[in-house]
């Protein structure tokens, strides 16, 4: 069961949650702060409690989800469906396209495009998670023009009339422009092939490193239109609560959240599921 998986994961972050329901009003805007929440989604959160009568865990539940709630990216019905994945060095961009392609290769075809042409052997750890989903991977080299293995992917996909293309990128630093300008060119090359661009052009993002992440994040968002996260290494942290700031700031709905190192540990996000599991 997917709730059991989550309660695991998140069992640093209900720690705290579970305090709720015995704490003051006081107790609980501090718990709030401990898990990540920042001031000014605590804040919104407080004054909703303080106006609203009933049971306050429930309140403060609901109110979550309300906040946890964003509109999911449209996705268009012409094959192949393709996703993008970027983010910060080691945020888990290489472990999530993995994690999506077992996911995918359930329902139909995936092909995945080796598009890290920057870090040693990029390739070869691609190959193996693709060994694992039991799916197609066009390889590069290093120093290979990144632009070329998407395009080479898409067509091998489109001869192929292959479902899922998956597209894994280089690790960059947020303040590295040349490797910017390196996504800005493989969303270029996508757009080519297929007008409406990437259906779902995702950014992973550490949960460990909680709201502290959300500068970097938005780097991406304005070079490349993000239009889904997904929160990885959620299972290795207490900052839970960071989720609100999160998709809220950069007004992106989480679509993911990564639970471990294997290949089967991603869950679809869900508002009412997280909290759940959150609250124990
Ligand atoms: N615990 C845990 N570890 C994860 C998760 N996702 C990724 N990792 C670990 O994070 C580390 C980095 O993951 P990668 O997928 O290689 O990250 P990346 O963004 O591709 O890294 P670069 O290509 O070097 O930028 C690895 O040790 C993964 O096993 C997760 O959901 N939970
Ligand atoms: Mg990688």
């Amino acid at each position: 069961m997917f709730i059991n998986k989550l309660k695991t994961a998140l069992s640093k972050a209900a720690v705290l949650f579970a305090r709720v329901k015995a704490a003051s009003l006081d107790s609980i805007e501090e718990l709030l702060l401990q898990a990540d929440v920042g001031t000014t989604y605590t804040s919104i959160i407080m004054q909703h409690i303080k106006k609203t009568e009933g049971d306050t865990p429930e309140i403060l539940k609901r109110e979550i989800i309300n906040l946890l709630s964003l509109p999911k990216p449209h996705i268009e019905s012409v094959k192949p469906l393709i996703i993008m994945v970027s983010g910060v060095n080691g945020s888990g961009k290489t472990t999530t396209v993995a994690k999506l392609a077992y996911c995918y290769s359930k329902e139909g075809t995936v092909i995945l495009a080796s598009g890290d042409t920057y870090r040693d052997a990029a390739h070869e750890q691609l190959e193996i998670w693709a060994c694992r989903a039991g799916v197609e991977v066009v390889g590069s080299q290093k120093g290979q023009d990144a632009g070329a293995v998407v395009y080479d992917t898409l067509s091998k996909a489109m001869t192929k009339n292959i479902d899922t293309v998956l597209i894994d990128t280089a690790g960059r630093l947020h303040t590295r422009s040349d490797l910017l300008e390196e996504l800005k060119k493989m969303k270029r090359v996508i757009t080519k092939r297929k007008l409406t661009g990437p259906d779902l052009n995702i950014l992973t993002i550490d949960a460990t490193l909680g709201q502290n992440s959300i500068q970097q994040a938005r780097v991406f968002t304005e070079a490349i239109g993000i239009n889904g996260l997904i929160l990885t290494k959620c299972d290795g942290t207490a900052k839970g609560g960071a989720v609100i700031p999160i998709c809220n700031e950069l007004k992106l709905p989480i679509l993911y959240l990564g639970v471990g190192e294997n290949i089967e540990d991603l869950i679809e996000f869900d508002p009412q599921t997280f909290v759940d599991a959150l609250f124990g």
